[in-house]
């Protein structure tokens, strides 16, 4: 796995640091927070937590601008969250209430907010990444310098739409980054099962793009891989196949009793915490290291605050069921060129 240069120019970075950390430390504290909900009853349908996998989220697009795009998985709450996606609004949404990003009708699985560049989380396998593909390539045709990324765990490799999507973005250098959370599982299924190749980097090659694995926990890691495929993106220099080795500590969904595998396993990877390694890597600097404690006290702060709001925040209105399914056709056309025009 590879470590890039500008990994230990970041760890001297103080402000990178602090950053880093308190993405990870809002997205752990708001998964916990979403598992002792779900346990309690208090959360309607179902969640799927990437508690252990904040380093990929937080790594990934701190590299990022406010505008660039993102597509993200039934795993999605960390990719939101290190976007900038509100805690109150996240949390609405998994209570299913009005003042939830999509007025509490998607539930967990389909938070989206364009305004952010966050293009859709997605219940469906694979589904994000033509649709990063699409961003990357309305960046292209509009003349911008965003770059789009698409989220996807190692269970979408075995998707068609992930082939079609990396074969065209390679062709036409589109400014798209794959970055595929391998965390060993999909679903029930360890990748040694369903996976012709166990080192998902290995299908850069064929597509002729750049591929990097990395060490998904070590979030310092993750930012440098990042920065450099978003500069080859904006340069033009086309797409870049990000793998990065992680674990989920949590099961497939709350409520999996985790047959598949041991708990030794999971154990180790629990040694591997993201966030007691950033911890660790800044421990000689006493002043840094008090502020990213102060972090998670923040943290805990802000998701127990967005709990409180959500759960006053009022269930949103049956009739509102079909709200922003069928766009009213009238006029479309000419809005849509005055817009495009407008930009
Ligand atoms: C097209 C499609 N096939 C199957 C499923 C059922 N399903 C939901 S999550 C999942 C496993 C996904 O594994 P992976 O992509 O590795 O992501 P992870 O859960 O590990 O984050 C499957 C098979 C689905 N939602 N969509």
């Amino acid at each position: 796995m590879s470590t890039p240069a500008t990994a230990s120019a970041v760890r001297h970075d103080g402000e990178t640091v602090r950053r880093l950390y308190r993405t990870m430390a809002l997205i752990r504290q708001f998964e916990t927070t979403a598992s002792r909900l779900m346990a309690s009853g208090k959360l309607p349908g179902s969640v799927h937590l990437s508690i252990g996998q904040e380093g990929v989220a937080a790594g990934i697009c701190d590299a990022l601008e406010p505008d660039d795009f993102i597509t993200s998985t039934h795993r999605g709450h960390g990719h939101c969250i290190a976007k900038g996606g509100g805690m109150e609004p996240m949390m609405a949404e998994l209570f299913g209430r009005s003042g939830g990003y999509c007025g509490g009708r998607s539930g967990s699985m389909h938070i989206a907010d364009p305004k952010l560049g966050i293009l859709g989380a997605n219940a469906i396998v694979g589904a994000g990444i033509p649709i990063a593909v699409g961003g990357a390539f309305s960046a292209r045709a509009r003349g911008t310098t965003q770059v789009a990324v698409a989220f996807f765990g190692e269970g979408a490799v075995a998707e068609g739409a992930f082939h079609e999507s990396m074969n065209i973005a390679a062709l036409w250098k589109l400014p798209v980054i794959f970055v595929c959370e391998n965390n060993g599982y999909a679903e029930l299924s360890p990748v040694s099962v369903h996976l012709s190749a166990q080192d998902v980097v290995d299908f850069a090659a064929p597509y002729r793009m750049a591929g990097v694995q990395v060490d998904g926990n070590d979030v310092l890691a993750v930012r440098a891989t990042a920065e450099e495929a978003v500069a080859r993106a904006r340069a033009g220099e086309g797409p870049t196949l990000i793998e990065c080795r992680t674990y989920r500590w949590h099961g497939h969904f709350e409520g999996d009793p985790q047959r598949y595998r041991e708990k030794s396993e999971v154990a180790a990877w629990r040694e591997k915490d993201p966030l007691v390694r950033l911890m660790a890597e800044v421990s000689d600097d006493s002043a840094l290291a008090a502020d990213l404690e102060a972090a998670t006290a923040e943290a805990r702060e802000l998701v127990d605050a967005a709990v409180r709001w959500a759960e006053a925040d009022a269930h949103p209105e049956t009739s509102a069921i079909l709200a922003d399914v069928y766009r009213d056709p009238t006029g479309f056309e000419a809005a849509d060129v005055a817009t495009e025009r407008a930009r």
